[in-house]
């Protein structure tokens, strides 16, 4: 009997090790002060850095391309690491090369943007993609 629950235990918590695996993590996950004004996420090539940001309300988010090549700034519904739509609230879309090297998002209150790269396989394959929390 107590082998049997052993078993079921053993199982169970490899299941939820499988499931758990399944949702991408942050590569850096950065807490901003409650009086900052401005914090930066840089966009490179295969990356958004900090990959996940929290902010306290009033902090704008300054997107800062240094890359090689073009890349995005687009909102998505979630979660953290879908690469599959975009959101429309709030709708961002923004391509950022050495034209036009900067975005700035000014959080319009509480909650998450989750965004994505939007360049064919820059989410997908390089794992661009992250999140701002406001709190
Ligand atoms: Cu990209």
């Amino acid at each position: 009997m107590e082998k049997n629950i052993f078993v079921l235990l053993t199982m169970l918590a490899f299941f939820t090790l499988q499931v758990l695996a399944q949702f991408p993590r942050c590569k850096s996950d950065i807490t901003i002060g409650p009086f900052e004004s401005f914090t930066t996420v840089i966009v490179g090539d295969g990356f958004f850095s900090p990959d996940c940001l929290t902010v306290h309300m009033g902090t704008t988010i300054i997107f800062e391309y240094q890359g090689n090549t073009n890349h995005t700034v687009t909102s998505t519904n979630g979660p953290f690491g879908n690469c599959n739509q975009r959101a429309l609230s709030p709708e961002i879309d923004v391509t950022l090369n050495n034209d036009n090297s900067t975005y700035i998002f000014y959080p319009q209150g509480r909650g998450t943007l989750f965004y994505k790269c939007n360049i064919l396989g820059h989410c997908e394959r390089d794992g661009m993609f992250g999140k701002v929390l406001v709190i």
